[in-house]
């Protein structure tokens, strides 16, 4: 069997671009150079935080991403026409869904193993939180996972979140590239 790349572009979604609840500064920066990574891939996946209103998560964070509403819906320019699969996470009350790993409409990992997929390439929102947490997971699953690290951008609560989740990410094994090199 050939073995397959796949990108995974985690919550690319409005509630965490500018204007949206949980904004990620310059989060909307990222879609063209994600749009242009799409034409690159045979496989593509997406994930969606979709959380119910009175998700657990929100005492933590400000209400973002609720199911069936705009803040929740992608990002309009983002090229939505070759995702494969759109993994729904933190669906449920108790469930933060942080990794793409844990999307509760669909096996993950058993998707990308019927598609020979062994390598991950990992863009999106945000770097701290969800980028780090799902590719911690692809490494624990025993996919070669590459960080896209201009296609991505962080939360930063505390100024050098994202330079440390880059760097837990970089120690656990995964591959820190840019755009540029693929293709
Ligand atoms: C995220 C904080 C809270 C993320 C989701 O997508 O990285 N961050 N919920």
């Amino acid at each position: 069997m050939k073995k397959t790349k796949a990108l995974l572009i985690v919550d690319m979604q409005n509630d965490f671009c500018p204007g949206g609840a949980l904004a990620v500064p310059e989060g909307d920066k990222i879609v063209p150079i994600i749009n242009k990574l799409i034409t690159e891939f045979p496989v593509i996946s997406a994930s969606k935080d979709w959380h119910p209103p009175d998700s657990v998560h929100f005492q933590k964070w400000p209400v973002h991403c609720v199911a069936d509403t705009t803040g929740a819906d992608f990002h309009s320019e983002l090229d939505t026409n070759s995702i494969d699969l759109v993994l729904l996470k933190g669906t449920f009350n108790k469930d933060n869904g942080y990794s793409a790993f844990e999307a509760t409409n669909i096996d993950f990992v058993h998707w990308l193993h019927t598609r020979n997929v062994t390598d991950l390439f990992v863009c999106g929102l945000a770097t701290d939180y969800c980028v780090k947490a799902s590719c911690l997971d692809a490494v624990r699953e025993g996919f070669h996972v590459f960080l896209i690290e201009n296609a991505i951008r962080g939360v930063d609560l505390q100024s050098g979140d994202s330079e440390k989740a880059i760097s837990d990410m970089y120690n656990a094994g995964v591959k820190i590239i840019d755009s540029e090199g693929i293709g």
